[in-house]
């Protein structure tokens, strides 16, 4: 008790295993079993499809790859691998019904248990998949990362709300007098990491990166602002958007950010099952990758890089390190970062100073993803592990990376390394995003 100590890796791997599954038994016992084998959207599995899903993974993940024990239910592989089917196809496939599916994920668990208390996790470990934990950590974040993904059926779903959190604090009295912009100093920063336990593929190895001085908003974007770039006729000026991008709002006559309502002079949004006014200060949600870059051009700004985005995250000017998070090495508590499902939406701009970076940038973990610059992209001595449908398969120009984590994103999934991507059409995800400039001269500090 008392200890600074991090827990072992199998006291923590079975904490992590635990939490995603209350939170994926939060979200799907909160609705019907109509609701959860119906499609909500397109874009989304039926629920039932991802609690079956996750059950499967850890089977074959688990259970048999890293148990090496026959498994429960090898015949279900092909109805829950995503890579077979896409999410539209998913309603038609011989799935688990409700009571299986539950059923099914259960006891995928119990044989979890028994390999996690048989096996050796230390770090000293000689087979990958066991050391430190990893394929626990592995398969406690998949489970989360589809938590996220049922979170955003959840905010598809038509109909009265079945979730419920309390909203975030207001903003703290600062809020209101932070600078627009913050420098982060120019010069090498580690990017990646090759000694987090549980970082997943993408985000090794460690290299160093180059990343020029350069100004970063504060804060991510907010809703007030964002109307303003809508109120100037931003989607109707051409001259803000790429050619994919204006095309796109051609075809789909995009004009405001998905769930948005127009409600004489203002706007409302839905949000799970609530119909509120858009509130000015809190970070703009649910726009795609070319209404984040049409807004920063408008500006007269850019989205960040990549690596700017984790150069800001991470790098210590002081120490000339890299550290886990923006406020230092220690995991993320409520203070720093709004995660976790604890509120179901961002907290108001300028929230939690603890979580602060060191250049003063606020909220680069949690609230709402931020899209950025650049490509999904292997780093400098990528290896796929342990399968290259993860990460690899991705790899390339059609995707765009996220980075930061939203509010509906577990702390396990959530680190300064992390790496999400996505099209740049999709808006159904919690994505928002900070603009950025590049420093003139003599403005190096
Ligand atoms: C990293 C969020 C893009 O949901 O497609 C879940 C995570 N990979 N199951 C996704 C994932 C396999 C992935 N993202
Ligand atoms: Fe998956």
């Amino acid at each position: 008790a008392g200890s600074a100590e991090p827990a072992e890796p199998s006291v923590r791997a079975r904490a992590a295993l635990e939490a995603a599954r209350r939170r994926t038994l939060a979200l799907t016992d909160a609705v019907s079993d109509e609701d959860l084998v119906a499609q909500h959207s397109r874009l989304m599995s039926p629920l039932v499809w991802d609690l079956a899903h996750i059950g499967n993974q850890e089977e074959l993940w688990l259970v048999r790859e890293a148990g090496g024990r026959p498994g429960l239910r090898p015949d279900l592989d092909h109805v829950y691998d995503a890579f077979q089917t896409p999410r539209a196809d998913r309603p038609a496939l011989p799935m688990l019904g409700p009571a299986e599916a539950r059923a099914y994920a259960d006891a995928v668990r119990a044989e979890t248990l028994e390999v996690l208390a048989a096996a050796d996790t230390s770090p000293g470990q000689a087979e990958p998949l066991l050391a430190d934990g990893f394929v626990f950590g592995m398969l406690a974040q998949h489970e989360q990362q589809h938590d996220e993904t049922m979170l955003a059926t959840h905010q598809l779903r038509k109909g009265p709300p079945v979730l419920d959190a309390p909203a975030p604090p207001p903003a703290p009295a600062d809020a209101a007098t932070l600078p627009r912009e913050v420098l982060v100093p120019g010069g090498p920063f580690a990017m990646g990491t090759s000694t987090e336990p549980w970082a997943l593929d993408n985000e090794r190895p460690a290299h160093t990166v180059e990343v020029p001085a350069f100004w970063l908003d504060t804060v991510p974007v907010t809703n007030g602002a964002y109307r303003e770039f809508i109120a100037a006729g931003g989607y109707r000026d051409e001259r803000w958007w790429t050619p994919e991008g204006w095309q796109h709002v051609q075809d789909t006559g995009l004009e405001a950010p998905l769930f948005w309502s127009r409600d004489g002079d203002g706007w409302t949004r839905r949000r799970f099952g609530h119909v509120e006014p858009v509130p000015d200060d809190e970070p703009v949600l649910h726009v795609c990758w070319y209404e984040a870059d049409a807004y920063a051009r408008w500006a007269g700004r850019r989205l960040p890089t990549e690596a700017e985005w984790e150069k800001a995250a991470r790098h210590d000017p002081a120490s000339g390190r890299s550290r886990r998070y923006p406020w230092g090495d220690g995991d993320p508590r409520p203070e720093h970062a709004n995660l976790g499902q604890r509120h179901l939406q961002p907290a108001p701009a300028g929230s939690h100073p603890a979580g602060a970076a060191p250049s003063g940038a606020r909220q680069l973990i949690g609230d709402v993803w931020e899209w950025t610059a650049s490509d999904f992209t292997p780093y400098p001595g990528f290896t796929a592990f342990p399968y290259k449908e993860y990460s690899e398969v991705f790899f390339g120009p059609e995707y765009k990376v996220l980075r930061g984590g939203a509010f509906g994103v577990s702390p396990v999934v959530c680190r300064g390394t992390f790496r999400n991507w996505d099209y740049p059409v999709r808006r159904q995800i919690f994505a928002g995003f900070r603009t950025a400039r590049d420093a003139g001269p003599g403005e190096d500090a």
